[in-house]
């Protein structure tokens, strides 16, 4: 298939509430979205880089510069042999997974409309309802928290992700813990520990969590392994997965013994499958991640975590739980702790242009 054409532009899309991890706090998305054209359909793609370095050393300025600089000006005019195949023209390129994935993923919605599938059934998934969780971001009190997780269970959510940072930690998720004891709870370090918290650590053992995800820094898989060695509950991975060379690595030293798996982190879907292949051939428990992102990048989670490897339920929530509203129609909704991708082709959803031009900051077109 050959692309006409390529139009990459940010938009500016405010949250309904500030969202805050150990790392950072945001309340306004800049997102990049990426619409190709090629044989009368159109593809879009997201970019999950976030607008400062706190999760991954991409930004959406980073991002910005390495899509119109290197990665999106030679596709127009490309012919293409599959969405795993965009990046044969730029295998120079290294790191800067966030920009990839966003032109990955936008050829595979392209794909998937030229062949009238949906991407799920490209992927090789199910379009079977996803049971998803929430992750509830670092509140003021705990009374305020208690409250929040009330209202997302009465919603439906099926598991319960709670962002912790040394202060706001053992306390809150035993006051979590008495007040819902069946709920299925875990708890997203994003990186704020050290194993100097050793004894900090394992108070949260006897908690009864799911999980521990990313408890350590970015890059320190051994001190996760020492880590994971003291400690019943299971540790799972996030920032430290960027590749299935990554998480060979991780698996190999016992680092972690769960996957957050972010497509829009590890290059795109591609990647996502050899991971999820190597995640379901070790019967390594796996579920799909989030990075905020609006319909559009949501949707290719909603897609993944269709494959049966991804036996927990995802960080995938509804449209609403992050915007007033959202830029795609429909917009996602939660039915029984659940989502339901669509059987459109594509993605199944369709990107709302005219709010979407209401929302762009810049735009680029190539050719111009
Ligand atoms: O660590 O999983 C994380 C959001 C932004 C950056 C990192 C993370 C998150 C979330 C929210 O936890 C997931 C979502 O609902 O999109
Ligand atoms: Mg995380």
């Amino acid at each position: 298939m050959k692309i006409d054409r390529a139009e990459l532009r940010e938009i500016r899309l405010p949250l309904r509430e500030p969202f805050a991890i150990s790392s950072g706090v945001w309340s306004e998305r800049r997102v990049i979205l990426l619409r190709l054209e090629g044989e009368g359909v159109e593809g879009w793609g997201e970019c999950v880089a976030a607008e400062d370095p706190s999760y991954s050393p991409e930004t959406t300025d980073t991002a910005w510069h390495v899509l119109t600089r290197f990665l999106v000006p030679g596709l127009p005019g490309r012919e293409i042999m599959g969405p795993a195949e965009v990046f044969t023209h730029a295998p120079w390129v290294r790191g800067n997974r966030m920009a990839k994935a966003a032109v990955e993923m936008s050829v595979w919605d392209l794909w998937a409309k030229s062949l009238g599938v949906p991407v799920w059934e490209l992927l090789g998934a199910s379009g079977r309802a996803i049971r998803v969780g929430v992750s509830v971001g670092l509140q003021s009190s705990d009374d305020t928290l208690l409250e929040k997780v009330e209202g997302y269970l009465k919603e439906g959510y099926a598991r319960i992700k709670l962002k912790i940072k040394p202060g706001r930690d053992v306390e809150m998720l035993r006051a979590v813990r008495d007040r819902f004891p069946e709920v299925s709870l875990m708890a997203d370090a994003n990186s704020a520990y050290t194993l100097s918290d050793l004894p900090r650590l394992r108070e949260m053992d006897d908690l009864d969590l799911m999980m521990i995800e990313q408890p350590l820094g970015h890059e320190d898989l051994l001190d996760h392994a020492t880590l994971q060695a003291d400690l019943r509950t299971p540790i799972c991975l996030d920032e430290s997965i960027r590749s299935l060379d990554d998480l060979r690595l991780a698996l190999h030293l016992d680092a972690g013994r769960i996957v957050n798996l972010k497509p829009g982190r590890v290059g795109g879907l591609a990647e996502s499958l050899r991971i999820h292949r190597h995640c379901s051939e070790r019967q390594i428990p796996l579920w799909c991640g989030g990075m905020l992102e609006t319909g559009i990048g949501r949707a290719f989670n909603v897609a993944l975590a269709g494959l049966p490897g991804f036996t927990l339920p995802g960080d995938i929530s509804a449209s609403r739980r992050y915007w007033e509203r959202d830029i795609v129609r429909p917009e996602w909704e939660l039915s029984s702790g659940t989502i339901t991708p669509t059987s459109e082709p594509g993605i199944g959803v369709e990107p709302d242009l005219e709010r979407i031009d209401a929302l762009t900051h810049r735009k680029v077109t190539f050719p111009d």
